[in-house]
């Protein structure tokens, strides 16, 4: 099969970087930055690679051979989702998973140790030690124990954290239990103290976290009440019952990396709550480098007629 161009589309983040990385690693392969460049692009075959594109370049460019995600989430490739003819496919490497398990530890960590809390008594001039439980006293519940989830519960695991997930399918195996689908989350739930996030944004998932699931969370742990990360999408969550229940005392603490809508507006009440503590969206970065040379294995695969690495399921929507 032909080679083809490649159409670099990396929305919000800065194109330069992309674009230096898929020259140096396309062989020749003609790379074009959209919008910038669309004039340039031949009319032969070609493939998308983009991160929170405008949704225009699929009316501009409608045929590519694949749509390669920049990161590991598709939800920003939603157009997609009926066009099943396009392969997607989404980033699942080494390094962005070890840039999440990193995130989920410190997150689960600074929790866990209550570190906002002597953060506030630090300001205060404050010396006043609380009781500090044993990691394994201390139950955390992942939602999504995908590529992700399943690398940071076996690192949490691994810190003597008693560990659990939930997925939408049950598991044959696991080295931790992974309750599953509508009847294994109330158990999941009432058994989390700390409970981590990392659900994709699909139908399914949206909304899915709020007043519902925060009061159905273990109220016997031996941090005084359950707390919260959300490091998936910020579209599951239903905000406003997310600040109710941190004000409300429902939940005592929360880590937050993604919002309903980012950046996260400067009015929010989130901003300001002393029990949360806020990063921009940076759990997982996706590194230029390490992705493009991904991509560029498949495009070859492409080439060739063999089958791509890590497709979606664009109708299930993860
Ligand atoms: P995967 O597709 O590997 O895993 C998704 C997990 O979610 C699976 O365990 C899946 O269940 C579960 N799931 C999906 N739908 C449901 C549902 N309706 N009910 C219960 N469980 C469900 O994704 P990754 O682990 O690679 O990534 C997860 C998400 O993390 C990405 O989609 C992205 O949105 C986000 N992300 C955030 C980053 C950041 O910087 N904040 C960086 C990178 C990713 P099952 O196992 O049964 O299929
Ligand atoms: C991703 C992200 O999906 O960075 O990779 O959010």
């Amino acid at each position: 099969m032909s080679r083809s161009s490649i159409i670099v589309a990396p929305g919000p983040w800065d194109p330069e970087p992309w674009r230096k990385e898929f020259e140096a690693a396309s062989d020749g392969r003609p790379v074009h930055v959209w919008p910038k460049d669309r004039a340039r692009v031949d009319n032969g075959p070609y493939v998308i690679c983009a991160w929170k594109a405008d949704p225009k370049i699929f009316d501009e460019f409608p045929a590519p051979r694949a749509v390669f995600s920049l990161g590991a989430g598709v939800d920003h490739l939603q157009g997609l989702r009926t066009s099943r003819d396009i392969p997607v496919v989404r980033v699942v490497d080494p390094d962005l998973t070890m840039r999440m398990v990193e995130y989920v530890t410190f997150a689960v960590l600074y929790l866990h140790r209550q570190i906002g809390t002597y953060q506030a008594e630090q300001r205060r001039h404050a010396w006043r030690p609380m009781i500090q439980p044993a990691a394994s006293r201390v139950r955390v519940g992942i939602m999504g124990v995908g590529v992700l989830g399943e690398a940071c519960a076996k690192t949490l695991a691994q810190i003597g954290l008693d560990v659990a997930g939930w997925a939408r399918t049950p598991r044959d195996a696991s080295p931790f239990p992974v309750f599953a689908g509508q009847d294994g989350f109330d158990e999941f739930l009432q058994r989390t103290d700390i409970l981590v996030s990392l659900l994709p944004d699909t139908p399914d998932t949206a909304g899915l976290v709020g007043r519902n699931v925060f009061a159905r969370l273990a109220r016997d742990g031996s941090l005084g009440g359950p707390s919260f990360v959300s490091a998936g999408r910020g579209k599951t969550v239903v905000e406003d019952e997310l600040v109710e229940a941190l004000r409300s005392g429902m939940l005592t603490g929360a880590v937050l990396d993604v919002f309903n809508v980012e950046p996260l507006p400067s009015d929010s009440p989130l901003w300001a709550m002393e029990n949360v503590l806020i990063t921009p969206h940076v759990a997982a970065d996706s590194d230029p480098e390490v992705i493009v040379a991904q991509i560029m294995r498949d495009v070859e695969r492409l080439e060739k007629g063999e089958p791509l690495s890590n497709t979606v399921d664009m109708k299930r929507g993860y």
